[in-house]
Formats: C-alpha cells, structure tokens, sequence
C-alpha cells in the first residue's frame, strides 16, 4: 500500500490529523493498535481550550460538540476553606473553555472518517518505522497474521507516550527531559449531577482534589494518591470519604455520591522529547510530551502539534512550500514548553508533596494568597487556561 501521510496512532491526534488532511486533499493511512471499542472505552481528558474548538469546527465535526458541549467561563480553586474564583471571560476578554469528553472528540472522529471513507486500520500488532532517513520511509505491521507494508512521503509519529514512533529518533539525536511525581490520581466517573455548576480544584492538607464532569448527570471526580496504589485498595466508600474531606465543607456537604462506572488510576509526569521531527518523522501529540493533568493541558496540546503538522503537510504537496515542515519542531516545541510550564506550576501550587518541608509548605500557601489577591496574577492563570495561542 502507498500513502503520502502514514499516522502511526488512532488517538485524537491521529485522527484529527487524519480528517484535517483528508479535507485538503492530502492521502493519508492511520494504524491503531486498538480496537476502536478498546480505544472509545478510555476515559480521559475533559477541558477543550478554544483552539480545539475551533480546530473541530474546522475539521468539520462539531455538531455533537455545540449541541450538548458545555461553556464554562470560570473555575474555582479552593485552599483548604478559603475559595479563590477565576473568572475566564471576565480575566481574558471573553474567553473561555469548553467541556467536552476526549471518548466523544474520538468517536465524532472516528464517525466522520467512516463516512469520508478514509482507511483506519485496528488491530495493527508489532508495528515498526523503516528508513525515516530517506526518501521512502515505511511501516510494517501485522493484520490478522500478515505482514503488511505501507511506504508514504512521510510518517505521523501520533502513537502515545508508550508507542515506537519516539523510539525510532536515533538515541544520539533525541533529548527527552523528564520530571516525575511521587503520587497520581485516582479518578471515578459516577451518575451522579456534578457538585457544581463550574469545576473546583482543591488543595488540602491530605492532598489535591478536583471535581470535574461531563454533563449535568455525569460527574468525574479525581483525588491525589500514592502512585504505587491499585484501584483495588479503592471501594467506592473509601473514595467518597477521602473526596468529602478535601473539599471545603458547604461543597462537600452538596455532593451527592453514588456507585463508580469507572475507575482509573494515572501517574503524573512532566515528559518533552526533543526534536519532534527527525527526516521523514514527526511527532504529534503525548508521543513527543507528556504534562500533569493539573493544567488540563494534554489533549489541546495535542491538538495545537496537529494544527502546525496539517497545515505544514498541506503546505508542502499542495503549495509546494516547504518551510513549515522543517520549522515544524521548533514551532511546536515553543508552545509545548509554556504548557509545561504552566502545568508543572499548577500541580506544585495545588498538591501535597511528600517530601515538603514547612518552608515550601509557606511557600506554598503565600503562592495561593497572591492568587487570592492580585488580579495580575488571576489573569496569569486564566490566559494559560484558556489557552495560550497557536
Ligand atoms: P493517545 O490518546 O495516547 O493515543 C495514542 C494512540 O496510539 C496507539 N498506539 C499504537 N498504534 C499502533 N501501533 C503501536 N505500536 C501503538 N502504540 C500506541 C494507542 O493505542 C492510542 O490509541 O495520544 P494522543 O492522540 O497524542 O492524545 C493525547 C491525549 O490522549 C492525552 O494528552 C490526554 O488524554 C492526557 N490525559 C489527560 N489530559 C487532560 O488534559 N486531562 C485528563 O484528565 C487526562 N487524563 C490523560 C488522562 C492521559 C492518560 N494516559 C495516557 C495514561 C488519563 C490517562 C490515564
Ligand atoms: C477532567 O474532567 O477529566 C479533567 C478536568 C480538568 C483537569 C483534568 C481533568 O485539569
């Protein structure tokens, strides 16, 4: 099989990726590993900045997403009893978040492949990367026993932290910076109607919280924990219990709990690889970085590598123009390193770390009381919220 684009990786950057490129004009392939039932059952990310929005508007496949997607143009944060309101439109002229599950981004993808008729091949065991350093790279794979090849112009390395596209940038040219925390969080989606209308981030002397949702009758609510913890040592009662008492008491008082339809547990970790572009090889999306979910960062971070890598790809077989594509690294490394930024902040303002002496713990809470305070620092926050621009 031939191709001009070869996505390794059916996640939400590979498929976006896919449908922005096919819209153009631009022949492309995505392998998955998955099932789509495996990929679709992942509960993950939640928070859309407006550039992803917008991106879906533009991929054509926001009509889910306007029809039951929520604005939100404000959160709270709460240190132990004190609440510190940030107020997105008001801070940032109008702006704001959407909230909007990452399974319905994927499955209004998936949907509008389908009936495009692009090729999204499932269950594409033991796939590697060949000859990245000249003219006709490939992939092989197998399916259903068989040894498939496709050759393109180029590969899109969208295949997740744990995918090979990384691996294949010789180890002499890759740099990866890495930070990792000693806890995680551990998430429940439950039935029950969201504590409130807007999300709440808490910090509490047992460790972070937060309460997110999906709809009004959908609720997703996450607590610190040790990282070498199992969902097993979490019943739904213990969850609930540890949930109420980081949460300021009239919130806590408001929840209503009710039994988990899923629970997970994820690492924290702060992860950039350097270049995201090797030859014939670009990353997009946590294949290249990783941050802490704190900031709400990864998927629109993947969704920012792949509004450069459409258009630079576009660029260069319908306009012939070349320089977005070898600029691709350096432009998109530029935004990822602020998200970083920004998402490592939020986590060492908001979680307990194991380690902290009362000095930092000071510093800790003097960080919240400036927030409290200071507008400048509000509107710091917000900016990076919404979403710094592409
Ligand atoms: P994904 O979503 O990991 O998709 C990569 C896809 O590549 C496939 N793959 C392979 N395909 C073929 N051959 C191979 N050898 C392959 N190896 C892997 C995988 O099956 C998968 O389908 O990466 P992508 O597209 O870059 O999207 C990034 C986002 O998914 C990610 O940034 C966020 O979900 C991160 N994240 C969260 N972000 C938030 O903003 N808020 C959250 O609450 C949040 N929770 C999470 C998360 C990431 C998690 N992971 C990765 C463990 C919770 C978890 C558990
Ligand atoms: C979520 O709803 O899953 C969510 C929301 C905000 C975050 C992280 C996760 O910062």
């Amino acid at each position: 099989m031939k191709t001009q684009v070869a996505i390794v990786g059916g996640g939400p950057a590979g498929l976006l990726l896919s449908r922005l490129l096919h819209l153009n004009g631009v022949d492309n392939v995505v392998l998955e590993r998955r099932s789509r039932d495996y990929v679709l059952g992942r509960i993950r990310a939640g928070v859309l900045e407006q550039g992803l929005v917008d991106l879906l508007h533009e991929a054509d496949v926001a009509e889910r997403l306007k029809a039951e997607g929520e604005v939100h143009a404000g959160f709270n944060i709460a240190f132990h009893d004190d609440v510190c309101h940030i107020d997105l439109a008001q801070l940032t002229d109008g702006k704001n978040v959407t909230v909007y599950g990452q399974t319905e981004v994927t499955r209004d993808l998936y949907e509008a492949l389908d009936t495009a008729g692009a090729t999204v091949i499932h269950d594409a065991e033991n796939l590697a990367l060949h000859d990245i350093d000249t003219d006709s790279p490939k992939v092989t794979f197998d399916q259903n026993g068989q040894e498939q090849i496709i050759s393109a112009a180029f590969i899109a390395g969208c295949d997740g932290f744990h995918g090979p596209s990384r691996q294949a940038i010789p180890n002499s040219v890759r740099q990866e910076y890495e930070l990792t925390y000693p806890f995680g969080w551990l998430g429940v989606l439950s039935e029950t109607p969201p504590v409130a209308e807007e999300l709440m981030y808490a910090s509490h002397e047992s460790g972070f919280a937060l309460c997110s949702l999906r709809s009004r009758q959908l609720s997703r609510y996450y607590v610190q924990c040790p990282v070498d913890d199992s969902v097993a040592d979490w019943s739904d009662d213990r969850f609930w219990d540890e949930l109420k008492s980081r949460l300021p008491t009239e919130v806590a008082n408001s929840l209503v709990t009710g039994p988990s339809i899923e629970k997970s547990i994820a690492p924290l970790r702060s992860f950039v690889a350097e270049p995201m572009s090797w030859n014939r090889l670009f990353l997009a999306g946590d294949s290249a970085h990783i941050v802490p979910p704190t900031g709400a960062k990864g998927l629109n971070l993947a969704a920012s590598d792949v509004y450069y890598l459409s258009r630079a790809f576009v660029d260069y077989f319908n306009r012939d123009v070349e320089s977005p594509l070898r600029d691709y690294s350096k432009t998109a490394l530029a935004r990822v390193w602020k998200a970083e930024r920004f998402s490592w902040w939020m986590t060492r303002l908001l979680h307990l770390f194991p380690d902290q002496n009362k000095f930092e713990q000071r510093l800790q809470a003097a960080e919240f009381n400036y927030l409290l305070n200071s507008e400048a620092a509000k509107l710091a926050l917000a900016e990076n919220y919404v979403g710094l621009e592409y």
